[in-house]
């Protein structure tokens, strides 16, 4: 990676991403784009920006021509929550969005990431200790356009020879940038919440289990994985990564050891809870690990203690 074009790059992954490519490849050479301007992140300031709309292919190939680049990591999505209230625009950028950078990356021959994620199984998968390799019959739009994404890369892959790379990302919880629609999100808001008013209000039933990463983690599997030996990278457009399993009630628990009054109350929003309940427990990360040494730092306990030590309220 030399030249990098990160889109959707104020998201919540784009964020604390281009601030570590941009620490170990320069500023200069890792351009954030996004289809709005976000004057308060830090990524505005750090380093070139570009409003992009993944649905233009003609402003993508604009885009990535200007800045020479090699690597497209490729973030604008839509997440669960959202692509199932609006599953038109979700197909139209979910899909529309990865086959222009597909398209970019096999004419400008550049190196191509893009996340897939636990959404991408279904309620006919194996839930505990999911497989690498299983059933995928998910039912709600977002995981249908995820599988349908990890078909994409490898087919781009096999056909044209371009370089994909892609990992199942589990919920990923962060200080820095918000999460936006997705099911996982209650693992970060309860921090603002308990450390602001001691509450949070669960939209999930407590025994809920979902895989998780904390954001470092997952940020450094990005890196390590872009950087493998692409000889070694058998599964490489649909790695099960993930660094833990819990469930509200755990964290919950886990807060309170710091905060010991923190009250969590539950309010299940039918929607999100059929999605979590038709995604794993937990998932198996062998093949990250065997294939290009997948190894995350932080479980539920040290991710608790970062999260209540940085998140500002
Ligand atoms: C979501 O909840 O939609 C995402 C995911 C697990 O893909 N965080």
């Amino acid at each position: 990676m030399k030249k990098i074009l990160v889109t959707g790059a104020t998201g919540q992954i784009g964020t604390e991403l281009v601030m570590k490519l941009r620490q170990i490849y320069g500023n200069d050479n890792v351009i954030a784009s996004n289809i709005r301007d976000h004057l308060d992140s830090p990524i505005r300031n750090t380093g070139p920006f570009e409003l992009l709309d993944v649905r233009d292919q003609v402003r993508f190939f604009e885009v990535a021509t200007k800045y020479h680049v090699d690597t497209i990591i490729h973030l604008a999505a839509f997440l669960s929550a959202t692509a199932e209230k609006k599953p038109l625009m979700a197909w139209d950028l979910n899909m529309g969005g990865l086959l222009n950078g597909l398209e970019v990356a096999r004419e400008l021959k550049c190196q191509f990431f893009t996340p897939s994620s636990i959404g991408a199984f279904g309620p006919s998968t194996i839930k505990d200790n999911t497989p690498q390799e299983v059933i995928q019959r998910p039912n709600t739009m977002y995981g249908i356009n995820k599988v349908a994404g990890e078909l994409l890369c490898d087919y781009y892959h096999e056909k044209y020879g371009v370089d994909t790379r892609g990992l199942r990302f589990p919920g990923l919880i962060s200080y820095m940038a918000m999460p936006g629609g997705g099911t996982t999100d209650y693992a970060v808001h309860i921090f603002y919440e308990a450390l602001k008013n001691k509450s949070f209000e669960c939209y999930l039933e407590e025994n809920t289990y979902m895989d998780m990463m904390y954001m470092p983690d997952a940020i450094n599997s990005v890196i390590k994985l872009m950087e493998a030996d692409p000889d070694k990278l058998v599964h490489r457009n649909a790695y099960n990564v993930s660094a833990m399993s819990f469930s509200p009630k755990e964290i919950e628990a886990e807060i309170q050891k710091y905060i010991p009054d923190f009250l969590m109350t539950y309010k299940v929003d039918p929607m999100r809870q059929k999605i979590a309940d038709s995604w794993p427990n937990s998932i198996d990360s062998q093949a990250a690990i065997d294939e290009w040494q997948f190894r995350p730092v932080y479980d539920l306990e040290m991710m608790v203690k970062d999260m209540l030590n940085k998140v500002k309220v």
